[in-house]
């Protein structure tokens, strides 16, 4: 009878065993999948963290090894947060004129050294829901300083692309839809949108690079700035000084300043579609006489993704979703040589 119970007894406790060793495993497994995961970051995330677009930094690691990220089981790449700290070094060198092939050059953990801002820029990526419902907040109690002061700290804490793209562009979208719900005051989007050009512009005042070579200028009629000051931002944080002329601008007046100036490219901006259906056709004949001696990029909402004749012009269209960042690499490059 004992032996009976001691069998019974031991096989339970085996059989307990073998059970929370293949909970355990599989949990810990988990447990170490998920704690690697939440430190993860795809490539279209890094892409926009970064502003290099996904194309360069496959190139960049095929021909340096310069990271070698891991894999998701469906092959994608994942990127660690050190990935996207050295990434982000990477840019800041590149933006004072270091070439890539000298910076791959570098120890990692010597580049590494000195980039504690973009360390505390990964880890804050959190907290962007936070301050941007906090901007919408303060917009819609039309509390300035408030607003002031979140943007105080938020660009203390966080680089001025990574504000841009993750906090001004999302929260000016979002009073969109409260305004056009009847939720917001078109006074509470005109405070936050005059709030967020001020920064824009001492952003660009603090770099000012000379002399300008390119125009930027909105469509005419076309009221909307925000999207030209950030391209316009992210040109000249390339050394590439820009003439600004701001909104509305009649395509008579943008000639003329063209053919003062002779630039060696034209922004152009447009967010109603409306905008774009009735002034296409004086752009196409204005590309005629000149989309062959400028790069004419044209971007924002009333974009479209493409238009065969104004692209056969000389037209790069950069419709929303694409980031000016990438537009401004894009120029740099083929600007390479003919650039001051
Ligand atoms: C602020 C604002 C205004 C302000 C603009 C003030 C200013 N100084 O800029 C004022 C009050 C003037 C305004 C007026 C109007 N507005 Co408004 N406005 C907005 C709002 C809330 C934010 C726009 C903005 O700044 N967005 C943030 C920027 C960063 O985004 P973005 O412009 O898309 O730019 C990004 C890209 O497109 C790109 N980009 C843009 N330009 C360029 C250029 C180049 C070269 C490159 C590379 C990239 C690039 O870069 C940016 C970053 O990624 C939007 C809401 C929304 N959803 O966007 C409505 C919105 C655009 N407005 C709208 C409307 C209807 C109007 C009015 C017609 C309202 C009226 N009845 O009077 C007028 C039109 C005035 C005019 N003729 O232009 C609609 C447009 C709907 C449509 N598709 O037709 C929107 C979408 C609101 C809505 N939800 O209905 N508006």
């Amino acid at each position: 009878m004992f032996k009976i119970y001691t069998l019974i007894v031991q096989s339970m406790h085996r059989f307990c065993q073998e059970m929370w060793r293949k909970i355990w495993t599989k949990s810990s497994y988990s447990v170490i999948l998920l704690v690697a995961l939440a430190k993860m970051y795809k490539l279209g995330t890094v892409s926009r963290l970064t502003g290099f677009s996904p194309s360069t930094l496959r190139a960049w690691e095929r021909r340096y090894g310069l990271l070698r990220p891991a894999r998701s089981h469906g092959g994608q790449r994942l990127y660690s947060e050190e990935d996207v700290r050295l990434l982000l070094r990477v840019r800041e060198l590149m933006d004072q004129g270091h070439r890539i092939g000298e910076i791959v050059l570098r120890d990692p953990k010597e580049l590494l050294e000195g980039s504690h801002p973009a360390c505390s820029e990964v880890a804050a990526l959190g907290d962007l829901e936070e301050i941007r419902r906090a901007l919408v907040e303060a917009a819609l109690a039309f509390d300035a300083d408030r607003l002031e002061q979140i943007f105080d700290e938020t660009f203390a804490r966080l680089s001025p692309q990574l504000v841009l793209e993750r906090v001004v562009g999302p929260v000016a979208e979002r009073i969109g839809e409260l305004w056009a719900s009847g939720r917001c005051t078109v006074a509470s989007e005109h405070l936050f949108t005059e709030v967020a050009s001020r920064r824009l512009r001492s952003l660009q005042g603090a770099i000012r690079p000379d002399p300008p070579q390119v125009l930027a200028a909105c469509f005419p009629d076309e009221r909307h700035e925000l999207g030209l000051l950030m391209a316009t931002y992210e040109i000249m944080r390339r050394g590439i000084g820009v003439l600004y002329l701001g909104a509305a601008v009649p395509f008579a007046d943008l000639e003329h300043a063209y053919l003062v100036r002779h630039p060696v490219a034209v922004l152009l901006s447009v967010t109603l579609p409306s905008l774009w259906a009735e002034h296409r056709d004086d752009l196409a004949a204005l590309l005629k006489r000149h989309g062959r001696q400028a790069v004419w990029a044209i971007g924002g909402r009333g974009s479209p993704v493409e238009d065969p004749e104004l692209s056969e012009a000389g037209a790069i269209l950069w419709p929303a979703g694409k980031s000016p960042a990438e537009l401004a690499d894009k120029l740099r490059q083929a600007l390479r040589g003919r650039l001051v």
